[in-house]
């Protein structure tokens, strides 16, 4: 095993330049993605330390070796907060406000109880913070003062204004590359650090502008000073460049086609979409191979006026099979945006449980139009009693259809209505292929799903973290539980789910994060 050293854990710029990611530390399952610990040597000792790492990694948490971007809980033993600051000062740490620094009596009570306890009472204050009044040391976790800025992404308004896109593409490269090689850990590092510079009001000219900010790693404002000094990133420019990176983010750009497949189909050899099309050997699903058949018209992605179209379509066809029915566009259109990579619909019909039938009758509708030319339909797998699901990125119990719609261009009749997207070309077909999403809810769940669908994932990551981090509450798409009460808390709107959560409301727009 790699030995730990206790100094000098963060890599300087210098030395990240051209330096390899050590792989990941654990081969044990994470079972707690939400936290990140970092184990203090000093003062606890180099055997007694790597001893406590190893037992929590085999309980399924993520301990890092060194003090990375993506260290979320500092843990330490006989040490003051004074102390550990001066030493995350030592280390060139800057933002300190942004881990939790944890008497070693947390650690051990989430080892006893297989999970991760509450923090708070295990918390170390500083004293520095109320006896100096120019203290150099940043407060610990902003969670919400009016003069700093919050840590969770459902804390800020983010509208789609991003006046730092050179450097949130650059962290979105990267995120991607992370996730795409399952390093979790970095990878949210750079979305959450993309996150915070999307809110930002103003363009970052000079790193010193982050100073303070919430999630700006080492790593993160490293990748900002190369690209305010040279215009791009080395890192960023590695990641582009290599083949592994370029054919995982084609195959995964096809409907249908998950890290998995793509990691096969990279290593079986295949670069392109043409060699993958021509073999003949190779097993596709079904929606692998309308992927793969509709991937020009997918790929182009849906504009808004495409998706206005889409959305009387399906206002049209629900209301035909039930007059009473809401429709609402959820996802990216929801939040304003002008193009998506689908078109999000979340249905309810006021009054009801349960609309099972519903959507077979409206997918059985557009088959007879020839309007359909891929459908999933997932029934509903919800059980009334569950708690709120901890899964952070999991899909929902709804009833669902994942559909690849033939979007007709031109001037259509549609029931009562005329759509017109972009007229047709002379010659070419008259129709493009766009995926939708149908998701149904029990009406008393409306606001739960609308909030859930609605959007961005950053946003939907931090409110759950928020919810269970700071009200001890477990927020789905389904409900709210507030786990010190034991009680389910009801909403028949989005505002009155931030007001259980003690959150300013946040407009849909304003969620971009
Ligand atoms: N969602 C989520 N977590 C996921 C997947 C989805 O919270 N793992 C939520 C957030 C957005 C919404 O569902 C719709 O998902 P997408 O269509 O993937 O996102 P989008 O914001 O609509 O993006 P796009 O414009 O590319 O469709
Ligand atoms: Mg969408």
């Amino acid at each position: 095993m790699n030995m730990i050293r206790a100094t000098g854990l963060i890599p300087t710029r210098k030395k990240w330049k051209g330096m390899q990611l050590s792989a990941p530390v654990s081969s044990y399952k994470i079972q707690f993605n939400d936290i990140t610990i970092f184990i203090v040597e000093k003062k606890m000792g180099m055997s007694r330390r790597t001893f406590l790492m190893d037992l929590a990694r085999r309980k399924g948490f993520r301990v890092e070796n060194e003090l990375s971007d993506s260290v979320t809980h500092i843990v330490t033993e006989n040490n003051s907060c004074t102390e550990i600051l001066k030493w995350l000062q030592a280390q060139k740490v800057e933002d300190s406000a942004r881990f939790r620094i944890l008497d070693i009596s947390w650690l051990t009570a989430c080892l006893e109880a297989g999970r991760p306890v509450d923090s708070e009472k295990y918390r170390l204050v500083s004293k520095m913070d109320s006896v100096e009044s120019n203290s150099p040391y940043p407060p610990e976790l902003p969670v919400l003062g009016t003069d700093s800025v919050s840590q969770y992404a459902c804390q800020r308004r983010t509208t789609l204004n991003n006046y730092n896109k050179k450097f949130t593409d650059a962290f979105e490269v990267l995120a991607e590359n992370y996730e795409f090689r399952e390093d979790e850990g970095h990878c949210l590092a750079f979305r959450r650090a993309a996150s915070v510079l999307k809110f930002l009001p103003f363009a970052v000219v000079r790193v010193s502008d982050v100073e303070g900010l919430p999630w700006m790693g080492e790593q993160v404002k490293g990748i900002m000073e190369d690209i305010i000094e040279d215009g791009e990133s080395p890192r960023v420019n590695a990641v582009l460049n290599s083949e592994n990176y370029r054919s995982i983010k084609l195959f995964t750009s096809v409907f249908g086609v998950g890290l998995k497949t793509s990691e096969k189909w990279y290593r079986m050899g295949f670069r392109t979409l043409e060699e993958v099309k021509c073999d003949k050997n190779l097993k596709l699903t079904r929606m692998q191979r309308a992927g793969l058949l509709h991937y020009e018209d997918l790929v182009s992605c849906v504009s808004k006026a495409e998706a206005d179209a889409a959305s009387l379509i399906v206002k049209e066809s629900v209301q035909r099979f039930s007059p009473s029915a809401l429709v609402t566009l959820t996802g990216g259109f929801r939040r304003g945006k002008k193009a998506g990579h689908d078109v999000d619909f979340l249905i309810t019909v006021p009054g009801s449980s349960q609309e099972d039938e519903l959507l077979h009758l409206v997918i059985d509708f557009w088959k007879k139009q020839g309007l359909v030319l891929y459908y999933d339909l997932i029934e509903s797998t919800f059980e009334k009693k569950k708690l709120p699901s901890k899964k952070v990125d999991g899909l929902d119990n709804f009833q669902k259809c994942f559909l690849i719609l033939k979007l007709p261009k031109g001037k259509v009749d549609f029931g009562n209505s005329v759509i017109s997207v972009a007229s047709a070309e002379e010659g070419k077909k008259d129709w493009k292929a766009i995926r939708v999403d149908l998701v149904v809810s029990p009406f008393d769940q409306y606001a739960f799903a609308l909030l859930g669908w609605s959007g961005s994932r950053q946003f939907e990551r931090d409110l759950r973290r928020y919810a269970t981090h700071e009200k001890k509450m477990m927020l789905d798409n389904h409900a709210l539980y507030d786990k010190t009460k034991k009680l389910f808390l009801k909403a028949a709107s989005e505002e009155e789910i931030f007001a259980h959560l003690g959150l300013d409301y946040i407009e849909p727009w304003e969620r971009n994060a």
